[in-house]
């Protein structure tokens, strides 16, 4: 990678790595309180520079505003077992001191057309430099496993047919996001149950591995 780039996300590098750990803590605490943990597992990842150059050319953003124009540079993703949980992980961001909520969008209530489902947070996060401090901004997206598994999936195709699916794969895609939704809704109607087996669980074969 060319060092202006190097240099250019370097901080975004830092807030990913921050904020992994940041997050990671809530679900330790969650555990070590033996409390059901709303976050099952974080991922990070600053997003590539060819990935940014294409989106830059599609939204019409300079590369000069590519700081305050372009959103998920920093990207971090919560994965929760059930939707309830989403709420409650957007609450604990919510109320925390070292990040500030710039916008929220809610493809959960409202799921794109794809089928997409997720709820997405973008944050200002300031991250300290040698040279001092510096606000970046970052997307955090919240969802289910379900709404994860339809998403990685989909992203995966979208890859191979460059976002112009064929009518058939389309629709089988929907159809995929419904089964998705309604899965998710039936272990919300289970939840109690689950998570009473878990601690159960948890307890009989002591602390599960962190990831
Ligand atoms: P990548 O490879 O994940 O980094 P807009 O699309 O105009 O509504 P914007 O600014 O793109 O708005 O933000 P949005 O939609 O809140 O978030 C975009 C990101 O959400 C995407 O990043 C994806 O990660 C995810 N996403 C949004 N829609 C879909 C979808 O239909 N399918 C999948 N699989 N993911 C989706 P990037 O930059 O597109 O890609």
């Amino acid at each position: 990678m060319e060092k202006e780039w190097e240099l250019f996300l370097a901080p975004y590098e830092q807030a990913v790595g921050e904020m992994k750990v940041k997050l990671r803590g809530i679900r330790k605490q969650f555990r070590e309180q033996n409390k059901h943990t709303p976050i099952e597992f974080v991922t990070g990842r600053v997003k590539p520079v060819d990935s940014i150059l294409t989106k830059a050319a599609l939204r019409n953003i300079s590369v000069d505003r590519l700081e305050e124009e372009m959103q998920d540079i920093a990207g971090l993703r919560i994965m929760c077992q059930f939707v309830e949980d989403i709420r409650q992980v957007v609450d604990i961001i919510r109320n925390r001191k070292d990040l500030k909520i710039i916008q929220e969008r809610d493809y959960i209530t409202n799921k794109k057309e794809s089928g997409y489902r997720s709820y997405h947070l973008v944050i200002e996060y300031p991250v300290q430099l040698i040279t001092g401090e510096k606000k970046i901004l970052a997307e955090i997206q919240i969802r289910t496993l379900a709404m994860n598994f339809w998403a990685t999936i989909e992203h995966s195709l979208n890859y191979k047919y460059q976002g112009a699916f064929p009518e058939e794969m389309k629709e089988r895609l929907q159809r995929a996001a419904e089964a998705a939704y309604q899965l998710d809704e039936e272990m919300s109607t289970i939840r109690e149950e689950i998570q009473e087996a878990q601690h159960l669980f948890s307890h009989g074969r002591g602390k599960s591995k962190d990831n």
